[in-house]
């Protein structure tokens, strides 16, 4: 069976739990599941319930998609991503992303744990994905394009949609919320950076540092959606100190700022 065929057969199955007019999706990041209590839970859908979907293998990653509402809005939350560390194939990492077009999903708002690479930033910042840098991972878009799912090559000149960025700031400033910005660096991982990796990334122009987000930005992209997302520093690989870190300390300190980018995110799905 083909991508194609299994995306047809798991959006198939999928349409009868969305509500009418669903345009927007949020996708949970590692410690940031706590977001569902946002949502007015219409339905929940273990992922090992929906033909051909990858299942989450990570911790702080729950495994089910969310039909319901956000601030009187209908929305399709995914709690639990995948990641090619998991062992997941590309086409199966952006397979939600694929299916959320088809289901007429619109805007994608994002969301991760990730490593602090600016020196100016702190555990608990948020930083708003202002671009990424995708050459230390797998582009999702390499073999045989198909048109169906979107054109050959891309435009990336404005992969996180400025005007969603521009509203996000908006919010922050009514809510007394400080949000940074920057650049992501995406990698494979499941190791941490090393020291010389993180002063590469600083170096490359990265802000933060995390192996997810990228895929699925560029599937989203080629499939014609706006994204928005937003990093939880974790932790700061970069600092010159003894500096172990470890998942559960990343689960911790998402979870600490998880109030503040439910905000941010609960606000944004308002306006849209
Ligand atoms: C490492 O602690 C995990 O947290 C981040 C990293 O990418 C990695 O998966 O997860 P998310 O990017 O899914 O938030």
């Amino acid at each position: 069976m083909t991508h194609y065929q299994k995306l047809i057969e798991a959006a198939a199955y999928l349409k009868q739990f969305v509500q009418e007019n669903t345009k927007t999706s949020v996708i949970l990041g590692s410690g940031l599941g706590n977001f569902v209590k946002e949502i007015e839970i219409v339905n929940e859908i273990p992922y090992e319930q929906i033909p051909h979907f990858p299942v989450s293998t990570v911790k702080g990653h729950h495994g089910k998609l969310i039909f319901g509402n956000v601030a009187g809005k209908p929305i399709l939350a995914m709690a639990g991503r995948f990641h090619l560390y998991e062992g997941y194939g590309k086409e199966e990492v952006v397979f939600p992303i694929r299916i959320m077009k088809m289901l007429g999903i619109e805007t994608i708002l994002m969301s991760n744990a990730a490593g602090g690479v600016n020196l100016s930033f702190k555990v608990g910042d948020l930083m708003i994905i202002k671009d990424h840098i995708s050459l230390a991972t797998k582009n999702p878009l390499i073999g045989a394009n198909d048109d169906r799912l979107g054109t050959r090559f891309p435009d990336m000149s404005e992969p996180y949609k400025k005007s969603l960025i521009q509203k996000a700031k908006e919010i922050a400033r009514e809510h007394n919320i400080t949000l940074k910005e920057g650049v992501y660096f995406g990698v494979t991982g499941p190791t941490f950076e090393t020291r010389a990796e993180y002063k590469m990334i600083h170096v490359l122009g990265g802000d933060a540092v995390g192996m997810s987000t990228v895929p699925e930005t560029i599937a989203a992209v080629h499939a014609g959606m706006n994204v928005f997302a937003m990093s939880v520093i974790t932790d700061i690989g970069i600092r010159e100190e003894e500096n172990v870190i470890t998942h559960e300390e990343v689960l911790e300190a998402a979870q600490n700022a998880e109030p503040i980018f439910s905000t941010v995110f609960r606000e944004l799905i308002r306006t849209l």
